[in-house]
């Protein structure tokens, strides 16, 4: 039995500028322009996996996998073998936008779409496209690869989300065969599946399905695939049995268990190790059934992962995997910034990770990189435009190198239509359709205000909070909050990391002096209405990386508020890696609304170097002389919208 807050968060409606307009973005842009691609309407150029190991793809072909696979079509699957989750994601983001912008056409076609699903969804509730049409005798047989947990699971959270906002049963339904079908095959029992997928991802939809519809046998199958991971050589049997060479996605076979992070039982694993969305997804799995079942050890497991992530394998805007070579975490410390990875995708499941964390330990640094994330990790994979977008996130990049060194080649400087392995997109539409879920976190009855986005929000006791703000160009941040019911209530605020050494308080005008425990202030609120007025520290800082990070040595990244920013060629008058900024250098900050459709541009003082250089490769060296410039910074997230250029996170200091 689920214990639900009598506080947990009824209503919300965002009202924030800068988050409307991307979600308008998603309604106007986004969902359309994916719906034609994986229709394959577009007239669209797809690009290769930055990784470089797939096949070139010339269409996404996901719904008419669907259609083959309903006995709509015939033909044969295209793509990889979890291409069906790029619909999932695409619905799961369809179905957020459905509730702040309700659209009769677009529900048209989702409930279509649920239709198509439903007829290509098997008597026993199987649903993984790529088995149905090519390999119905492999079904099952080789879940290192076979991603077909994964493809099940994103159906489910899409289903979740989908019947929440259009009460659409068949949706449901749908979801919860699929769950029987796999409470049937998997387990300990005679004639069942000892064993678990190689990507994680269906322990946290479960978990979402379990709370949706309370049915026990769904947690326990999410804990059972969490506690089995890493018991066994499970996926080397499966392989003997299904046949050595029978990869199904080239390249993985040589990956060491790790990378699957089944080289140890969960609980036993010291750091985060291998693939980095596979990492994070997992995390988020985990501290979903710690909260819901009260499990210390697997608490314990999410917070050693988090430390391991966030205090030594986390780039500054967010990103992790810092290569390429299985889209992976390296070693501690190990962040390059122009050969990583840092995946959108991965950073979205680090945002699932932060909320995760959140619901069972009010701690603000889980806060903290939520805003990271949704301010820069994530929102820099999508472009401005809604139709291009990243895949890998780099902190410096140059079209040049890239263009001729092989183990820069995914580092584009451009963001692409598409890719034949498409899971970024759509996983940027839904996290961004589904902001209004971040915002707050209830817990054990204590409203938790932690993002700063201006909304309107309803709670089930009556509480209502109204929040406003310019964020993240403007620090200062206004509640107004109604409380209707007889007692007073516990709300606490974050007061981010970045502005813990000043940050002021004001209650009904009156200035409160703030004892923040674990990155919160906490508030009683009487019945009847208060305001609060917060204002955040927005001056433009510095930042160094720990010293044992060689890449950065001598060199400070640039951060206001929670956005952080980079030098981008197209701005300054020589390349990007020759500035330094000086000393006591000053910063000014301007918020030029015709730049990148409104964006706060930081100016900073600066030296260039003047000493002529000569075509020699090598030459003696001489003390250069310095000229005092300026460099113009713009957000992260923004980065290549203009031309394609050349752009850089970290500058060199004095
Ligand atoms: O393997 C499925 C998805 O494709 C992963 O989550 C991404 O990292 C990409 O490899
Ligand atoms: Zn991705």
């Amino acid at each position: 039995m689920i214990t639900r807050e009598k506080n947990r968060l009824k209503k919300i409606e965002i009202t924030s500028p800068f988050w409307k307009q991307y979600r308008e973005l998603i309604v106007d842009e986004v969902l359309p322009y994916q719906w034609e691609v994986m229709n394959d309407s577009a007239d669209i150029n797809i690009t290769h996996e930055p990784g470089g190991n797939d096949e070139h793809q010339e269409h996404s072909h996901a719904i008419q996998n669907l259609e083959i696979a309903a006995g709509l079509k015939k033909g044969t699957h295209n793509g990889y073998t979890f291409q069906d989750t790029d619909v999932y994601k695409w619905l799961e983001a369809a179905a957020y936008s459905l509730r702040y912008q309700p659209n009769e056409e677009l529900q048209t076609i989702t409930d279509r779409l649920i239709d198509l699903i439903e007829e290509a969804q098997e008597e026993d509730g199987y649903l993984v496209t790529f088995f149905q049409i090519e390999a119905p005798e492999r079904k099952f047989a080789r879940l290192k690869q076979s991603h077909e947990l994964y493809t099940m699971g994103h159906y489910m959270e899409a289903a979740v989300a989908y019947y929440d906002v259009t009460q659409n049963q068949k949706a449901l339904s749908i979801a919860i065969k699929m769950a029987d079908c796999l409470v049937e095959h998997f387990g300990h029992g005679a004639d069942q599946i000892p064993g678990y997928d190689g990507h994680p991802e269906i322990e946290l939809a479960l978990a979402r399905l379990y709370e949706a519809t309370e049915k026990q046998a769904y947690l326990t199958l999410a804990e059972f695939f969490i506690n089995e991971r890493g018991q066994d050589d499970f996926f080397d049997r499966q392989i003997q049995k299904d046949g050595f060479e029978r990869d199904l996605i080239d390249g993985m076979r040589n990956f060491p268990l790790s990378y699957y992070q089944a080289a140890e039982p969960v609980r036993e694993q010291a750091t985060a190790e291998g693939h980095a969305v596979r990492v994070v997804y997992l995390c988020t799995g985990m501290a979903q059934v710690a909260r819901l079942t009260g499990d210390k050890s697997l608490l314990a497991t999410c917070q050693r992962f988090w430390n391991n992530i966030v205090k030594q394998k986390m780039y500054i805007t967010g990103g992790i995997g810092s290569t390429n070579i299985g889209e992976a975490f390296t070693g501690n410390y190990d962040l390059p910034n122009d050969t990583m990875y840092g995946e959108t995708c991965a950073s979205v499941g680090m945002a699932f990770f932060a909320q995760e964390m959140l619901k069972l330990e009010t701690k603000g640094e889980y806060g903290d990189v939520l805003e990271k994330e949704l301010f820069n990790g994530i929102i820099s994979g999508i472009s401005l435009d809604g139709t291009h977008f990243f895949y890998v996130n780099p902190l410096q990049a140059d079209q040049e190198i890239s263009s001729h060194n092989p183990s820069r080649e995914h580092v584009l400087n451009k963001r692409a239509e598409w890719f034949g392995c498409a899971c970024c997109p759509s996983n940027v539409a839904r996290l961004i359709a589904s902001v209004d879920r971040y915002i707050y976190t209830v817990k054990d009855e204590t409203i938790l205000s932690h993002q700063f986005i201006s909304n309107m929000a309803t709670f089930e006791n009556g509480i209502t909070i109204q929040q406003t703000s310019n964020y993240p160009w403007e620090g200062m941040v206004s509640y107004t909050i109604e409380n209707n019911s007889a007692e007073a209530q516990q709300i606490g605020i974050r007061i981010p990391e970045w502005s813990q050494k000043k940050a002021q308080l004001l209650i009904d005008g009156v200035e409160k002096r703030l004892q923040v425990i674990d990155g919160f202030v906490y508030l009683e609120i009487p019945t009847g209405t208060t305001t609060l007025q917060l204002t955040l520290d927005m001056s433009v800082k510095k930042y160094q990386a720990n010293e044992k990070v060689v890449y950065n040595f001598g060199k400070v990244a640039i951060q206001r508020g929670p956005l952080v920013y980079c030098v981008e060629e197209t701005d300054q008058t020589t390349d990007v890696w020759k500035y330094t900024l000086t000393k006591e250098g000053q910063f000014r900050y301007a918020f030029e609304a015709d730049l990148l459709g409104g964006v706060g541009a930081i100016y900073a003082d600066a030296q260039l170097p003047e000493t002529a250089h000569t075509d020699a490769l090598y030459q003696e060296y001489r003390t250069p002389q310095f000229k005092e410039t300026q460099v113009k910074l713009i957000p992260y997230y923004a980065w290549a919208n203009r031309t394609s250029e050349n752009m850089e996170v970290w500058i060199n200091q004095q």
